[in-house]
């Protein structure tokens, strides 16, 4: 490996055995990150930066919150996992917790996001046939295109993204593709008595924080209820506070046939993913139907309720919205040429950048991590701002002026 511009050598090292014994299945920023507390992140030189990825969103509450750590320590030491072939004394007090909390009837508890989508697919199904009275194997999902769910074999068979398909064949049939924020497109869809399922981002997060017109969601969910079709709400990166409510859907007053949460359920400590929904649909899988080992094991349900609890108890929708709209506004403000578009809700924000070269936007990150600030590019052209939820006013500002000052370079 040639040695990486502007590295010290102690990170270079990192970068080399990582290198020569890891799969390349990532490009991450040169950076190699040893602690972090709150907004910030150090590196092995002990440099600091403000995180502005939060884990793609797992680290709403801040890095090593210490409420959520105390919670996991504590649990760590009593009982980590029982398998479900065994009752532990914190599952169910967790059900309780996350049922009453989201407002359904049930909970299944899983691991990653990915595990929480497959297991609303197959919830949908169940559904689909015992319930609404499909024939057998006739079962139809609808997605939209540049979706992001995960990368399982089922999950990336209705992506629309090459590199996450490219020689990973033969694809699981059953879903139907159609254009984001395009409601003929659904009700179109929609016309087809197979039909199950509807699952969607409320704002599409790897397409580069894409927010759809207002109503949108509500339309959508009200179509598919007219058509006795489940409106499945993938908030897996757009919950728990990130786009100013606790729930993005809660902007439109939608409530989720099955709704889809993972990442921050942890606050970033491990993988934990939950899939709500009531009685009518989560009864239709019985016991040995489906599962996980990991899944509701004491750890994860003790860490979530402390992590949900952080979430109300130090107002950090309130704080998303807030902060949000001012990070927005000071972006607009810069008034750079080469921020082409600004988007989001809440702290969860992109930029779109507009420069001949399609390596600007990795650059711009570049000079920005060298400034003490990191956001990771995707598509070429956009940039990601999205903080954890306890940032302050004055913390923003400071960003405003780092990412001024990088663009300011170019
Ligand atoms: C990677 C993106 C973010 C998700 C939604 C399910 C999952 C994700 C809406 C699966 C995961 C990740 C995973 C990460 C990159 C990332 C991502 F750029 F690809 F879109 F966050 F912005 N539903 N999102 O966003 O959750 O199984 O990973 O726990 O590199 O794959 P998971």
């Amino acid at each position: 490996m040639p040695a990486t511009k502007n590295v010290t050598s102690l990170t270079q090292q990192f970068l080399e055995q990582e290198e020569l014994y890891g799969a390349h299945n990532y490009h991450p920023l040169p950076v190699v990150l040893s602690r972090g507390k709150g907004v910030f992140v150090w590196d092995v030189d002990d440099k600091r930066y403000y995180d502005f990825l939060s884990g793609y969103s797992a680290i709403n509450q801040g890095h090593c919150h210490p409420r959520i750590i105390e919670t996991f320590i504590e649990q760590a030491q009593r009982l980590t996992l029982t398998s479900r072939a065994f009752h532990n004394d914190v599952l169910g007090e967790y059900a309780e917790f996350i049922t009453k909390f989201f407002g359904y009837d049930k909970v299944l508890p899983m691991n990653t996001g990915v595990e929480a989508v497959e297991t609303g697919l197959k919830l949908a199904r169940r559904w689909g046939y015992e319930v609404k009275g499909v024939p057998k194997n006739k079962a139809k999902i609808i997605t939209c295109e540049q979706n992001f769910h995960g990368r399982t074999i089922s999950v990336v068979s209705f992506s629309s993204d090459e590199s996450s398909r490219k020689n990973f064949g033969p694809f699981t049939p059953g879903f139907e593709l159609i254009p984001y924020n395009d409601i003929p497109a659904l009700q179109a869809a929609l016309q087809d008595s197979h039909v199950v399922g509807f699952l969607v981002e409320p704002i599409q997060g790897e397409a580069g924080v894409v927010v759809p017109d207002e109503g949108y969601l509500a339309k959508a969910a009200a179509l598919c209820k007219e058509a006795n079709v489940l409106f499945i709400a993938d908030e897996i990166q757009t919950g728990l506070a990130r786009t100013g409510k606790m729930l993005a859907c809660d902007h439109e007053d939608v409530r989720p046939d099955i709704l889809l949460l993972g990442k921050a359920l942890s606050g970033g400590t491990m993988p934990v993913s939950a899939v709500l929904a009531d009685d009518e649909i989560m009864l239709t899988i019985k016991p040995g139907d489906h599962g996980s080992t990991y899944g509701g094991n004491p750890i994860a349900c003790k860490v979530a309720m402390t992590a949900l609890q952080v979430l109300v108890d130090e107002k950090m929708a309130k704080n998303s919205q807030v902060l949000g709209e001012h990070f927005r506004k000071e972006l607009i403000a810069i008034n750079n040429e080469h921020i082409a578009i600004v988007r989001g809700k809440g702290l969860f924000n992109a930029i779109v950048i507009e420069h001949p070269d399609k390596d600007t936007a990795w650059d711009i990150c570049m000079v920005m991590k060298q400034n003490g600030l990191l956001a990771k590019p995707t598509h070429g052209d956009r940039i990601r701002f999205a903080p954890p939820l306890l940032i302050t006013k004055a913390q923003v500002d400071e960003c405003i002026g780092i990412i001024k000052k990088s663009l300011d370079n170019f």
